[in-house]
């Protein structure tokens, strides 16, 4: 069985991509070319008629999967890994994998694509003001949920599919958008968070996966751009 993961270098998919590498699973790449609007084709809006990557496409579901963290859970619920293994840590898992989507993610969202929520550069940069706070905020939040329990992963003892979709926020977060992008000494001011992403860039399939989408460490502390990302 062999899934099928729709990419652009850097994107959410790098998310997903992450988890199929730690589970070892087989599954095929194709690039949905952002720089000419691929995403927004009449080809790929079969896929997801929203536009966004990632796509998952597993060949035992009777649709293909949109949004990142839908598509890390149902990975995560098929291998039987990247996840609390007992009932009682289900609803931790789920409420922090949420949290990451609806509210850490979608702000990075608002940030990166602030033009399509405000209008005039006065107006853009005033809530990129605001987003910056309320993502400081948030790592913040992330921060003391590591002090509270000691770590060392998101979810306490093992790494799980929040960490990678967490690794992935915080690496864009100090790239993203270009110009006005909170900076790596916001991180690293967060050092239960830095220490998550020094983990995290020590695993062999997380660098499998930035490698594929032709990307180099640093990935998560001061990281780079990639040579053709449009986020
Ligand atoms: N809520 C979606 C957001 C995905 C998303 O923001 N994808 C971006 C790339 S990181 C995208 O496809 N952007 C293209 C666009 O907005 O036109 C998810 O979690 O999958």
């Amino acid at each position: 069985m062999t899934y099928t993961l729709f990419y652009s270098p850097d994107s959410a998919n790098v998310v997903v991509r992450m988890a199929l590498e730690e589970i070892g699973a087989s599954y095929e790449a194709l690039e949905v070319d952002r720089r000419q609007q691929a995403q927004s084709s009449p080809a790929f809006l079969k896929f997801n008629p929203q536009g966004l990557l990632p796509v998952l496409v597993d060949p035992a579901q009777d649709e293909p999967l949109f949004e990142t963290a839908a598509i890390v859970l149902h990975l995560a619920d098929q291998h039987g890994v990247l996840k609390p293994l007992g009932a009682a840590a289900r609803g931790r898992f789920l409420k922090w994998l949420f949290y990451l989507s609806n509210t850490l993610h979608a702000d990075l969202r608002m940030l990166f694509y602030t033009e399509r929520y405000a209008s005039g550069p006065a107006a853009i940069a005033a809530l990129q003001t605001r987003l910056h706070a309320r993502v400081l905020g948030h790592l913040g939040l992330l921060e003391a949920e590591l002090a509270r329990h000691g770590g060392p992963w998101l979810l306490g003892d093992a790494l799980s599919v929040c960490d990678l979709y967490l690794g992935a926020c915080v690496r864009w977060s100090q790239l993203y958008p270009r110009g006005n992008a909170l900076g790596a000494q916001a991180v690293s001011a967060l050092p239960r968070v830095a220490g998550l992403m020094e983990r995290l860039e020590q695993r062999e399939a997380v660098r499998r996966a930035f490698a594929a989408e032709g990307i180099a460490p640093p990935l998560f502390l001061g990281p780079g751009y990639p040579a053709h990302a449009v986020v």
